[in-house]
């Protein structure tokens, strides 16, 4: 009977295990002139996400309207793109069950000044457009924001060792 229980209870949990999604997060500038782009991967990894495509590239003019779109009629709008366009940006997909709001509650507040210590932007910034980083806040957004930068064929599929002990059977 025991035994049946916990069959059953493996079971049911297994079937609660979520789905992967995928995450568009971007270091902004001055994450990457600050050095800081190793230490916020690690962040990423240590959670146990998975990387699936990461690049460094200037963002054109065109690809930063692309992104900000929605905010395209905000007062704070070419602040925003002047600043994502100023120097180079370093660009990644992460993977991972709920990673869309796992990567948000480790991004924190968009106003550094109300975001929690131990959030990367409770950790790394003071100021709201150099907020250190941009992560999608759903998976529509996600997938319309790593298109503008990542072909299918960039982003990898893969399990890692690590991962693979932690998978229900
Ligand atoms: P993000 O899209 O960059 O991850 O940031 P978020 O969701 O936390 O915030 P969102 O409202 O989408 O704003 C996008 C970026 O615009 C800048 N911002 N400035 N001056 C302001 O009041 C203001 N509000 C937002 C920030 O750089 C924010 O990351
Ligand atoms: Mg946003």
């Amino acid at each position: 009977m025991d035994r049946l229980l916990r069959e059953e209870g493996t079971r049911k949990v297994a079937g609660l295990q979520a789905e992967k999604q995928q995450a568009f997060v971007l270091l902004k500038p001055e994450s990457v002139v600050r050095g800081l782009i190793g230490e916020i991967i690690t962040r990423f990894e240590r959670k146990g996400l998975t990387l699936a495509a990461a690049k460094l590239v200037r963002l054109t003019d065109d690809q930063a309207h692309q992104l900000y779109s929605i905010h395209s009629t905000k007062p704070f709008f070419q602040d925003l793109i002047s600043h994502i366009t100023s120097s180079p940006v370093f660009l990644m997909v992460w993977e991972g069950p709920n990673v869309i709001a796992i990567t948000r509650n480790m991004v924190g507040a968009t106003n550094p000044m109300n975001a929690a210590p131990g959030s990367i932007r409770g950790d790394f910034a003071v100021n709201v457009t150099p907020n250190a980083i941009h992560a999608s806040d759903s998976i529509e957004n996600a997938k319309r924001e790593l298109s503008i930068f990542f072909t299918p064929a960039e982003i990898c599929s893969y399990v890692k060792p690590t991962e693979q002990q932690f998978l229900l059977k």
